[in-house]
């Protein structure tokens, strides 16, 4: 009897098993997004890439859609854009401002400094695999999922009887994308492919099992299309036959099928595109069908977690993970869904492994996956704030070689920016202005209104810096100096005595997009204090190399006088942090940008230890802007609650952030799409990456004198760990908490110096000592403001802060040291 219980019990469970297999593979692995629909809509289609290579995939059973990508087809081909005439009427552009005639000074930019050759080339979709599966428009049992620990998409489904399952994966050691399809029942599987593009394209096929497309990318602006591409899509299978005619695949009465999709173009360089398009795609195609699908498989796997596995997060897990990941982000504000939010955080690291590879293009404004010719915004690369905010996770969660692609761009553009820096300005040095693309262009686009502004190289040559910061690189350090030393020369030339206050300033200008209030139509001025800030900051970092690497004292010298002329950060009448050098703020001004806060992150120049009267202003700053905003605003403001050391309104900012995006592809605040893209609406990949590194910095910040253990902890996420956050100094960190408390810690040193822990906690560990005056290491050396604050004005200055406990301990290269509460 008893046996029988036994057996009905083990029967019900099987039988749960089965009908319930969505939810309990999804409780099996918390690492993946998953779907009881096949997509409708391009951003319920799921992402796979290795950096150079991307595919949307649809999940489909009767037609599959692969969606295509390869990063370096873009329109146009290399080119240049810069505005000569610049140089003769900067001087009275300059006066104009001075004088306050804002809406005569932009006009003149826009007929003298703005590109009339190219505002930009689009970044282009390749094409599309098509997959038709005749009789499988009725299906049942359907599931489809993203394994983000392993970068693998699987769907499945059942038709006609037959179990079908599909994964998904693009390889980086073998450069293709691989499908495999496969029936439970012999035979059973028959499908047609063939390729497609938007666009012109040749197709053919090569023997019975090769399917290629090739063609050449777009006209633009002034510019003719220059870049070919070709995909090769070849297919095995296992039982059964495949077939060719002029331009489709056929296979059929199959088990199985292995298609292997390889992409090339002939771009080498941003200024030669003398490859072989067809030769390379050959050559990426026979080099992987050396090895056996399984092998292609291990390798890829093993390569993704190479990166993927370093960082790990646990926020909790509720009942909520039972839910498909749709469903999740449509209630995520309601319920209690911790889970959705590591999710979402491993998500943005998936995202940028998948986008941006050693050798390749860095992530542009939706990665490198687009599905059309004409992108918004043409997908390229704006610098005022979103291709820097796609890299800023790339270092606090431990994915420092994925920055290697935007470091290489930021060397290309000092190479290319120099001749805009000298033909429009005169100046030493180099400049980019608002956006580039594929070709380094340099000069200014769209219109003075958003494109006059001078500081791409002041802000992206910080990412060189702070890779230095983390990894304590010296001969790295020494190979990026000629970017940094150049790009403060450009400054050290081009800033102008703003004649009332005698400071010295950036002009033109514009405190990226933001219009003054009163100013209207206009939004050039001279001195913002973004550009003020990024000036300080340039100059700082230029002085940090040179006297690190004990090199250019006259340059020291010079950058240390200029140093005191630049305006200082101002606190305006209402208590805010001033935007501009004069008190034009409007308290009720909603704008997406709040560029002025840049010096709260992702600088450090405004801390509540060091200089607690400009930390209030920030906040009175932030909090008149609002939360809701496009999807990147809604990042920004994640990593500046963070800051502010404010938890609970981070954690806000993160709900407003996934929300499900609003429908249609434009207007509105921004959100989340059902595959998790960010929304700006539309799609924009920075509000992804935004997030993510804000959901970093609540858990550990280090840019301010010490490592910060847990500085900005939501009461939403009680108990936790996170393990394997990388922070200033080479130190890698793993924290644990119980009751909103840290726990525990466990310090990881990759150098010799320092550690100096703040904690809301007091800590134990052995070697641990109360610290003491400024921080040794150098990595901490904080770049204070104008006049540096004592460090030691500690918190009774902002009386919301909580009480602080500081200790240094001393570390040596390879240490591993355990800290407890
Ligand atoms: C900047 C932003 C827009 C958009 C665009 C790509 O110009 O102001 O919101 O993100 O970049």
């Amino acid at each position: 009897m008893r046996r029988n219980i036994l057996s009905f019990i083990g029967l019900l469970f099987i039988c749960f098993f089965l009908f319930t297999k969505p939810t309990s593979a999804q409780s099996d692995n918390h690492l993946k997004l998953w779907y009881q629909k096949p997509a409708k809509q391009w951003v319920e289609a799921l992402p796979v890439g290795n950096g150079r290579l991307g595919a949307m995939v649809y999940g489909d059973p009767s037609k599959e859609v692969i969606q295509l990508n390869e990063n370096t087809v873009w329109a146009g081909q290399p080119n240049r854009n810069d505005n000569p005439n610049a140089k003769g009427a900067l001087t009275e552009v300059r006066q104009l401002i001075f004088d306050g005639k804002y809406k005569e000074a932009q006009d003149l930019v826009n007929k003298d400094f703005i590109s009339k050759t190219s505002h930009g080339m689009p970044y282009q979709i390749l094409g599309n695999l098509n997959l038709f599966f005749p009789g499988h428009s009725s299906f049942s049992k359907y599931y489809r999922e993203l394994d983000i620990e392993k970068a693998i998409l699987t769907s499945t489904y059942n038709s006609n009887g037959v179990n079908y399952t599909t994964k998904v994966f693009a390889s980086y050691p073998d450069q293709v994308i691989v499908v495999k399809i496969s029936a439970d029942k012999a035979g059973c599987l028959s499908f047609t492919a063939a390729l497609d593009r938007p666009a012109k394209v040749n197709l053919s096929t090569k023997g019975n099992d090769e399917l290629i497309m090739s063609g050449l990318t777009g006209d633009h602006e002034t510019v003719k299309g220059g870049v070919q591409f070709e995909a090769k899509v070849k297919i095995l299978a296992t039982g059964g036959t495949v077939s060719a005619n002029e331009i489709s695949l056929a296979v059929n009465n199959a088990t199985e099928a292995v298609i292997y999709i390889s992409m090339a173009t002939n771009f080498k360089n941003y200024n030669d595109i003398s490859d072989n398009a067809s030769q390379k795609a050959s050559a990426f195609l026979q080099e992987a069908l050396k090895s056996s699908f399984d092998q292609i498989l291990n390798k890829h796997i093993a390569d993704y977690q190479k990166y993927f596995k370093r960082v790990n997060l646990d926020l909790g897990v509720t009942d909520s993970i039972k839910n498909p990941t749709d469903k999740r982000v449509e209630q995520f504000a309601k319920g209690n869904d911790p889970q959705l939010v590591s999710l979402y955080f491993q998500y943005g690291r998936y995202l940028l492994i998948s986008s941006s590879r050693p050798g390749g293009q860095p992530a542009n404004l939706q990665g490198i996956w687009t599905d059309q010719l004409y992108p918004p915004w043409d997908s390229k690369y704006t610098v005022n704030i979103n291709t820097e905010m796609n890299y800023w996770p790339s270092e606090i969660t431990n994915l420092t070689e994925l920055n290697e692609p935007l470091i290489q761009m930021v060397r290309e553009l000092a190479e290319t920016g120099k001749k805009t820096a000298m033909d429009m300005y005169g100046a030493r040095g180099w400049v980019l202005h608002h956006n580039t693309d594929i070709w380094r262009i340099n000069g200014p686009v769209d219109g003075s209104y958003w494109g006059i502004w001078p500081m791409g190289s002041a802000w992206l040559s910080q990412h060189l810096y702070t890779k230095y910061e983390f990894s304590g690189d010296k001969a790295y350090l020494q190979s990026v100096y000629p970017v940094i030393k150049e790009a403060a020369l450009f400054f050290l030339d081009f800033l102008v005595e703003e004649p009332q206050t005698k400071y010295l300033v950036v002009s033109p200008s514009v405190s990226p997009e933001n219009e003054p209030q009163g100013h209207a139509g206009s939004t050039i001025s001279a001195g913002t204090t973004m550009d003020n800030q990024l000036v300080f900051d340039i100059f700082s970092i230029a002085l940090k190399s040179a006297i690190t690497l004990n090199t250019d004292k006259d340059l020291i010298a010079k950058i240390k006088e200029t140093m005191k002329r630049l305006p200082p950060m101002q606190i305006g009448k209402w208590g805010q942090l001033q935007e501009w050098l004069s008190d034009w703020d409007n308290p009720n001004d909603k704008h997406r940008h709040v560029s002025h806060l840049y010096g709260l992150f992702p600088s450090n120049q405004i801390s509540p230890y060091r200089n607690p009267e400009l930390y209030s202003a920030a906040k009175t700053s932030l909090i008149a802007r609002g939360d809701e905003s496009t999807g990147w605003s809604m990042g920004w403001k994640v990593n500046w609650w963070a800051r502010l050391l404010d938890g609970e309104r981070a954690y806000k900012l993160i709900t407003d952030q996934l929300k499900p995006a609003p429908q249609g592809s434009w207007g509105g605040s921004g959100g989340t799409y059902p595959n998790l893209f960010d929304a700006h609406p539309p799609f924009q990949i920075d509000g992804n990456f935004g997030c993510t590194s804000g959901i970093a910095e609540m858990l550990l910040q280090s840019q301010d004198g010490a490592i910060q253990l847990l500085p900005a902890l939501p009461s939403a996420w009680k108990n936790g760990k996170v393990e394997g956050l990388k922070a200033r100094g080479g130190f890698e960190v793993d924290i644990q908490w119980a009751n909103g408390e840290l726990s525990k810690a466990k310090i990881k040193s990759s150098l010799d110096g320092n550690c100096r822990i703040r904690s809301y906690s007091p800590l134990k560990a052995k070697g641990l000592k109360a610290a003491k005056g400024i921080n040794p290491n150098s990595f901490f050396l904080t770049s204070g403001v104008k006049t540096p604050l004592d460090h030691s004005a500690k918190t009774s200055q902002v009386s919301s802060l909580k009480k602080v406990y500081e200790y240094d301990l001393q570390m040596k290269k390879g240490e591993v040291v355990e800290v407890l509460k």
